[in-house]
């Protein structure tokens, strides 16, 4: 397979203005009529032949303006299509056909549970026909569909219907036509036999838009979170961003079968059904919150994505990165905007930070790709939406806004690059961004250290920061950046104390930022008095690495005290961090540490003072996942050490709060009736935070109360967490559980999903047997992206002392799951090899087994998704 670089992009020799398709669906096959209107970019051309790319079609017909094409004068070969000697305007038509139901890839035209649709990000188009199937061709389309019409009595496309009828031996047909021009990538079509939910939305200038919710007929009770969701988002995106909708009709189809969460195709969205249905008794909070800022996400595509789009796909950040920041910024908005970013950090450091550190690292723009599905990481999307945080946090919020105008303006209509993005937050506020620039190239994680110094005789204050990224792959030496830190100093009472440097410069009391730009910084505060205690890289201000030790008494005090929520959060995280390294270190030994009272006094605290926020709370008292802890702490992981250290200081805490902890299971009850709001989330979050500690002693009056809650939960979220504690513990009970469960929600895929989950994520030695079982159960479809990661991936992803037993059973199977799926969904299974790229971070044994697998999966014929990455994990 070929590597594409950034450093070979060239403008396009040939354009398309209009697209004009009509497909015509028949049970064995599709045939695929397109006429592209092409001419020559007078920009660029030099070249006179044309080279469309196109795989998996079989080409029927071929004609130039009408006439013909006879075989001496176009080729055929390896995904192209190459005409030679064709003329500076002509309309092309192409007839093509295609095998949907045996397409199981899900990229291009599908079908998922009997309905066909289409997934074309990044490069699906070409399974539909040969194109020029690239971001910075924008046509404008009329899609024509026809089908069965009883089978399919739904007709979709992009844009607004404007011809329909019926046709002969039952078939029928309606044609779309798109208004706006562009990229394929963002075409879609569906055919199927779905039910609408609909309502409408009058945007800030009094247009009308009907919006369609498409489902499968069971579903329609669960339809409402996701309209209120997209209601919601395009109100906010007119007040925050000044965007109004540009459409008659928005459309969302749910489908069972896809690979990625969601899907921005102009004015018709498809989404996984993950990613929209909601409903009390079949989703939890966490399904609730994903359906509202994944809707949102992809409405807000419409404007960052769609409108103006990416000139190539080393730009991915550009439409993704500024995306994923504007749903969080909506999340913030609707609810709590702390919790939201403990959550999005906590994800960014467990799975981005583990990225950036391995064999896959790259910057948030990549400069090179063997396959783009490999490049929808964490990096481009969370790192990118941490990048545009931090242009925000430079510019200030007035300053953003004048910004994200600017370029919305600018560029309308237009494919264009990370560095446009740049230039107009830099134009609309006239400021120098060029070292920040490095954030787009420069991969990995920086690590900031830092020292502190009071001195009373002078009443200062000194910071000294040292920043430093380690070497990637590729990228050997690294340059400072240009970060800014968010900061407090704190004094005894727990207030912040003014900050004002010596020589005089006063820090802006509302938006206190130190901005580094030197590998070596020092900031000396005067008139400081008493010692403080900093509170450093306040709402995590930058995506690095902090290294600031403090005592566990600093660390339990701005718990209690910082005014930044997320550093009181961030502050309980690192004093539990401290005391399961000493309980680590005490395992190796063969010793049994008890944890340290200030945590314990600290989460006393938590659990008793009726003053604080709740939801804070439940967020402090849960304990860093093992995923989390392995990436942070030294190399080699110690899986079992991890595993039994932290379970052993949850039944640590669980038994000497348990007086506390029950009475909180007393203060708030279950629901008996379930809503979607804050409190009642946070209600839930904590109670069941208290009884997933209490299950950990495995009393029977506390396993009596799970088992209660599991009968009389009225909504999934108090269900499942009491399933979930149930399964996870050695009880005997458990086996009627996982029974009882499955009957009662066996006709509800997704609820299925969470079942094979919480059994895959078992912390029980027979998990892996379990798991094998499993796959042979009547539920699990080798072809759902859904059901393989709710298996196969809880059980590699999530389950860490069993995945990396050291009998090496764990990678066997996941090598084999990865040979498996490489031959029916490659992006699915280089997924699934990711989990394998991290072999270094373990010790010689571990990592020579898994190494081992690698090498079985090179062995193999493989998809070039799984190429790159075993590849670059095995160099
Ligand atoms: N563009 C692919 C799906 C998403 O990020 O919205
Ligand atoms: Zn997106």
């Amino acid at each position: 397979p070929k590597t594409i670089r950034l450093s070979e992009y060239r403008a396009p020799d040939y354009l398309i203005d209009e697209t004009h398709l009509d497909v015509r669906i028949f049970s064995d096959y599709t045939d695929v009529t397109a006429q592209l209107h092409i001419r020559k970019n007078t920009q660029t051309a030099v070249a006179t032949s044309l080279e469309l790319v196109g795989a998996d079609l079989e080409l029927l017909e071929i004609k130039v303006n009408a006439e013909p094409v006879p075989e001496s004068l176009y080729s055929i070969a390896d995904e192209t299509l190459t005409m030679n000697n064709v003329p500076g305007q002509f309309i092309l038509t192409l007839v093509t056909r295609i095998d949907p139901k045996r397409n199981t890839s899900l990229e291009g035209l599908y079908v998922s549970k009997g309905m066909y649709c289409t997934q074309c990000e990044a490069e699906g188009f070409r399974k539909i026909t040969y194109y020029l199937d690239r971001p910075d061709v924008m046509a404008r389309f009329t899609t024509r569909i026809e089908a069965d019409k009883s089978s399919y009595p739904v007709l979709l496309s992009n844009g607004n219907p404007v011809e329909k009828g019926d046709l002969d031996a039952g078939r029928h047909f309606v044609k779309w036509e798109d208004p706006f021009k562009k990229p394929c990538y963002l075409f879609a079509l569906v055919a199927g036999d779905l039910s609408v939910v609909e309502d409408r939305f009058v945007t800030s200038s009094g247009r009308e838009v009907s919006l369609q919710i498409f489902v499968e007929p069971q579903d329609l009770d669960k339809c409402d979170h996701a309209m209120d969701s997209l209601k919601r988002s395009m109100k906010w995106d007119e007040n925050v961003y000044g965007r109004e909708y540009d459409l008659d009709i928005y459309m969302i189809v749910a489908v069972s079968h896809f690979n990625m969460g969601a899907m921005e195709n102009k004015g018709l969205n498809i989404f996984n059904t993950s990613c929209v249905l909601a409903s009390a008794e079949t989703t939890t909070d966490a399904g609730f919150q994903r359906v509202e800022s994944v809707i949102a996400h992809e409405y807000f595509h419409n404007w960052s994505g769609n409108r103006v789009t990416c000139r190539d796909w080393f730009q991915l950040s550009l439409k993704e990165g500024f995306t994923v920041f504007r749903d969080q910024q909506f999340s913030a908005d609707m609810g709590s905007e702390t919790v939201n970013r403990i959550d999005d950090v906590n994800f960014l450091k467990t799975v981005q930070f583990a990225e950036d550190s391995g064999p896959m690292s790259h910057p948030i723009r990549p400069d090179s790709y063997i396959e783009i599905n490999n490049f929808y990481t964490t990096t481009v999307y969370e790192k990118g939406a941490e990048v545009v945080r931090m242009i925000r946090r430079l510019v200030g919020v007035d300053g953003f806004r004048k910004g994200s105008d600017l370029y919305f303006e600018r560029h309308d209509g237009q494919a264009v690059t990370c560095d446009d993005f740049v230039q107009a937050m830099e134009d609309a506020n006239q400021i120098d961004l060029s070292q920040f620039r490095l954030w787009y190239s420069q991969s990995g994680t920086p690590c900031l250290q830092v020292s502190s110094e009071f001195s009373a005789s002078s009443e200062t204050f000194t910071l000294t920061f040292k920043q430093e990224t380690p070497a990637t792959p590729g990228q050997p030496e690294k340059k400072p950046l240009h970060i800014p830190v968010a900061i407090g100093l704190v004094d005894s009472t727990g207030n912040d104390l003014p900050l004002e440097l010596e020589g005089g410069t006063r820090i802006d009391p509302d938006n206190p930022v130190l901005e580094l730009k030197q590998p070596t910084e020092t900031f000396v505060f005067r008139n400081i008095k008493e010692k403080p205690v900093a509170s450093l890289l306040r709402g995590f201000s930058a995506p690095v690495r902090l290294q600031y030790p403090q005592s566990r008494e600093a660390l339990a005090f701005l718990m209690a005290h910082d005014r930044d929520g997320f550093n009181r959060w961030s502050a309980s995280q690192q004093l539990v961090v401290s005391v399961l390294e000493d309980m680590i270190a005490g395992f190796q030994n063969n010793e049994s540490v008890q944890p340290d009272s200030v945590l314990v006094d600290a989460f006393r605290t938590l659990l008793t003072d009726s003053s604080l926020d709740l939801a804070m709370v439940a967020k402090m008292l849960e304990l860093p996942t093992e995923q989390f802890l392995a990436e942070l702490l030294p190399k080699p992981t110690q899986v079992d050490a991890i595993h039994q250290s932290r379970e052993a200081l949850k039944q640590a805490l669980a038994s000497s709060l348990s007086t506390e902890m029950t009475s909180v299971l007393d203060r708030y009850p279950l629901h008996t009736e379930y809503h979607y709001r804050d409190q009642d989330v946070s209600e839930r979050s904590l109670r069941n935070t208290c009884m997933y500690y209490l299950m950990s002693l495995e009393q029977d009056d506390v396993v009596e109360r799970c088992l209660n809650q599991f009968k009389q939960a009225c909504n999934m979220t108090d269900q499942l967490s009491a399933f979930k504690a149930l399964v996870h513990s050695s009880r005997s009970e458990k086996s009627q559980v996982i029974e009882q469960f499955y009957q009662r929600w066996s006709n509800e895929s997704l609820v299925v999903d969470q079942w094979f989950m919480v059994q895959a994520s078992a912390p029980q030695a027979d998990t892996l047997e379990r798991v094998k079982e499993l796959m042979n159960h009547t539920a699990f479809d080798m072809t759902s992206p859904n059901k393989i990661r709710a298996l196969i991936g809880a059980f590699c992803n999530n389950n860490p002392v069993n995945f990396h037993n050291e009998d090496g059973s764990g990678y066997a199977f996941l090598a084999d799951q990865i040979i498996a799926l490489n031959k029916l969904n490659p992006q699915v299974a280089s997924r699934m090899a990711v989990i394998m790229t991290r072999w270094a971070n373990f010790d010689q044994a571990r990592a020579g087994l898994i190494k081992q697998q690698l090498s079985r999966v090179q062995s193999e014929p493989l998809s070039p998704d799984v190429y790159e990455v075993v590849t670059k994990a095995l160099k």
